[in-house]
């Protein structure tokens, strides 16, 4: 990990890219032909891909009810009550992000409302390969079961024996998914975008995933007419840490999002050049006790640590970078947590690690990375609904409004919209009126 010292803020730009940025162009690339693939062979396609890219053979790309029924039994029964209550955890806090449907009367006689109604056919991407992300099936399942998604799809690349972990298997079946297929990378967006015979296409696809997966959303809603939750890519966490930090706690936390890939990317501030120093000598203590530490190291090496002046000036980096997750390590973490403007997710205090978001404190850790927490929010209730909003005019209503409207369509010179009115107010004056 570089450290930097005091940098100057003309120079924060070039200490806030991300690694993925550089090779954007060549995954892109790569992803375009998968699609071709995915276009011109379909399930065909899928199938090789799944040789070529997961070393899997497989027999056919649903999981099977054999499969779903075997899975229950190959969880440990402490994992599955852990889920469970990561599940409730999960649902608790998202149910409550329902809204009523909103009525109100903008004239006398204009009604309008607005209701949130399901996105109809949802894809999910369940990342899989050296560490299956059944959590993530958690957080976009629970969600698009509350919201009342009436069909949900998942994606998730097979193990090279061509199965599908039986967690994320488990937990289908607590969520009522019965539609897993086994198709991993930009190959299962292309699949989900275009649609094949074993694969429907569906209106919108969630999910983090690598970069490949993220081009592969990109491209699908740029060419494909499909909406996705937003780029989530390399998973990426930018801690707060003053002096009051804990070198051991920082250290833990910078070294779980490291282990999620190599290009995954973590980023330490601190005003305290001491707390530096001792959570660098704690990543190499740590780092070295790791099963992942081949991957970890390699995103450390991508990664940095800053030391700024005071906390405003943390501050400020961060807002710049836009962090996926961000962790206020400090005493005041609720004051500086007001001054937070972009960020995916936060956490507070030095006793709430990320992991506790990306597991089950009950928010949803599918969040926007490199930077487009500028722009976007994490996935949440609202994703996976559309708010469709409705107007109905009484006879009042059409003749308070219907003169205005009459007046702004002439002036915008379409006749049609103005007559669309007038008719209507000439049919009603024509009426006896009432008693
Ligand atoms: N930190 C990841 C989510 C995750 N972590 C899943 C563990 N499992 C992206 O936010
Ligand atoms: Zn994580």
């Amino acid at each position: 990990m570089q450290v930097y010292s005091y940098p100057d803020p003309g120079t924060w730009p070039a200490l806030q890219l991300r690694p993925a940025a550089a090779e954007a162009p060549q995954v892109a690339a790569r992803v375009r032909s998968i699609f071709e693939q995915v276009r011109e062979r379909g399930d065909a396609a899928l199938l090789s891909l799944a040789t070529e890219l997961d070393k899997a053979t497989l027999t056919s790309l649903l999981v099977s009810e054999a499969e779903f029924a075997a899975a229950a039994a190959q969880v440990p029964a402490e994992l599955q009550a852990a889920i469970r209550q990561a599940k409730t955890n999960i649902e608790t806090f998202h149910r409550a992000q329902r809204e009523p449907e909103l009525q109100v009367e903008t004239m006398p006689g204009v009604a309008c409302s607005r209701r949130a109604v399901p996105v109809q056919r949802v894809g999910l991407y369940v990342p899989g390969g050296t560490a299956p992300l059944f959590s993530t099936l958690l957080m976009l399942g629970v969600p698009a079961r509350l919201a009342g998604c009436p069909e949900v799809v998942v994606c998730t690349p097979p193990q090279p024996d061509g199965s599908v972990s039986p967690v994320i298997l488990f937990v289908a079946q607590l969520l009522g998914i019965d539609k897993v297929v086994k198709a991993g990378g930009a190959q299962a967006v292309a699949a989900l975008a275009i649609g094949t015979v074993a694969v429907p296409a569906v209106d919108k696809i969630f999910g983090p995933g690598n970069r490949y997966v993220t081009a592969a959303k990109q491209l699908a809603a740029a060419e494909f007419g499909v909406a996705i939750d937003m780029p989530a890519g390399p998973s990426e966490v930018l801690v707060i840490a003053d002096g009051s930090a804990n070198p051991a706690f920082v250290a833990a936390d910078l070294l779980s999002q490291a282990e999620h890939g190599p290009d995954s990317q973590v980023v330490l501030l601190s005003d305290s050049p001491t707390i530096i120093e001792q959570v660098k000598a704690e990543l190499d203590r740590q780092l070295a006790s790791l099963p992942r530490r081949d991957v970890a190291a390699q995103a450390l090496a991508n990664s940095r640590a800053v030391l700024l002046a005071d906390a405003v000036t943390m501050l400020a980096f961060s807002n710049q970078y836009a962090p996926e997750h961000l962790i206020l390590a400090t005493d005041n973490a609720e004051t500086l947590a007001v001054q937070v403007v972009n960020a995916g997710s936060v956490f507070l205090g030095h006793l709430t690690p990320e992991a506790v978001g990306d597991y089950a404190s009950g928010t949803n850790h599918t969040l926007p990375t490199s930077g487009y927490a500028r722009q976007y929010s994490g996935v949440s209730l609202d994703s996976f609904v559309k708010k469709i909003t409705f107007q109905r005019l009484s006879p009042v209503g059409l003749q308070a409004l219907g003169p205005l409207v009459e007046t702004m369509a002439d002036a915008e010179g379409l006749a049609a919209h103005a007559r669309a009115v007038t008719l209507r107010l000439e049919a009603l004056a024509a009426r006896p009126a009432p008693k």
